[in-house]
């Protein structure tokens, strides 16, 4: 075993500111990602999303066979693979540690399934073609190794996200792949941002709510699998998503609802950032079921309720209020 690959068998068996008042947009701008009708195989994930999650694995430790970690918490980390699987969300059915409390059962894919497309993705037609999120997988029948691309060169020393070896730790790091890296993408990728869930997967983010939410489907064309419901009251009533960014810069906020006549016509949204907190105000009667731009804020990186979050209020509202999903896209 080297630093950087290792043996595998396979076993039986996932600014500064807001740009401020003047610059927000309130069109309604961004709707390129599907409803959630189109349900498929594996859950629809973005490049940011991908990253989110090796982000948060950063200084774990390389442990053989493991696939959970404790988002930024150190400690026990995944093996290469488990990393890969995991920051892809395959199969669906797998879950964090910190998701589930314990251990689900699943198929484990190793470096032979990526590396031999046994699983929901494909091969590019060249590294050239490479893009945030794809992974870069060896294997020639002794060693494998799984590495999941950021960016730079792709042909020569890109920047990688790995779990190198037993002893080391999960990083991020510009290194040289040799060409028996095969490029590969996973399914169902779709749109640019970090979309929050309600609830949602903490490695990529987190969603919080204070007050009495009820989970519903009964109105058509929310995102994944629900949406939560709060009756207007004078009491307290949040939810609130949190992103875990990759990086910092200026990102256009879309909140998702489902319309109805009982809704609220002014629900207050307020932006945490850096700079301050912005609020913004919804009639969620209408424009249902699609992405509702509520402007370009600039946050920072990294994880922080209090500076890089968005909270939906139902105090004070004049009809139900709907959380449903939030969407982060780098601008
Ligand atoms: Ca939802």
């Amino acid at each position: 075993m080297t630093a950087f690959s290792h043996i595998r068998r396979p076993r039986p068996w996932f600014g500064t500111v807001a740009v401020g008042a003047g610059l927000v947009l309130s069109a309604v701008l961004g709707c390129w990602l599907t409803p959630a009708a189109a349900q498929a195989a594996i859950p629809t994930m973005t490049g940011y999303e991908i990253i989110a999650r090796a982000e948060s694995a950063i200084g774990t430790d390389y442990m053989w066979s493991q696939e959970s970690w404790v988002p930024d918490a150190g400690g026990d980390g995944p093996d290469c693979s488990g990393l890969g699987l995991k920051c892809w969300e395959v199969p669906k059915t797998l879950y964090y540690q910190e998701e589930s409390g314990d251990n689900a059962t699943f198929t484990r894919y190793t470096s032979y399934s990526f590396y031999n497309l046994i699983g929901p993705w494909s091969e590019l037609d060249s590294r050239s073609q490479l893009q945030m999120g794809d992974i870069l997988v060896k294997n020639n029948g002794s060693t494998g190794h799984v590495t999941i691309y950021y960016s730079g060169d792709a042909w020569g020393s890109p920047i990688i996200y790995e779990a190198p070896g037993t002893g080391l730790q999960i990083r991020r790091i510009s290194r040289y792949l040799s060409s028996e890296y095969k490029p590969i993408r996973r399914d169902s990728m779709s749109g640019a941002g970090i979309v929050l869930d309600n609830p949602t997967a903490k490695s990529t983010g987190g969603t919080g709510v204070g007050g009495n939410w009820t989970r519903s489907s009964s109105v058509a064309g929310y995102w994944g699998d629900d949406y939560q419901v709060h009756a207007a009251t004078a009491g307290t009533a949040w939810a609130r998503w949190t992103p875990r960014l990759p990086s910092s810069g200026l990102y256009e906020i879309c909140m998702r609802w489902t319309a109805g006549s009982d809704r609220t016509s002014g629900a207050t949204v307020t932006i945490n950032t850096p700079s301050g907190s912005y609020k913004r105000y919804i009639n969620q009667r209408i424009n249902g079921s699609r992405w509702f731009s509520l402007g370009y804020y600039n946050f920072g990186a990294g994880y922080s309720p209090a500076s890089g979050s968005v909270t939906l209020s139902a105090t004070g509202a004049d009809g139900y209020v709907i959380a449903d999903a939030v969407m982060f896209t780098p601008s």
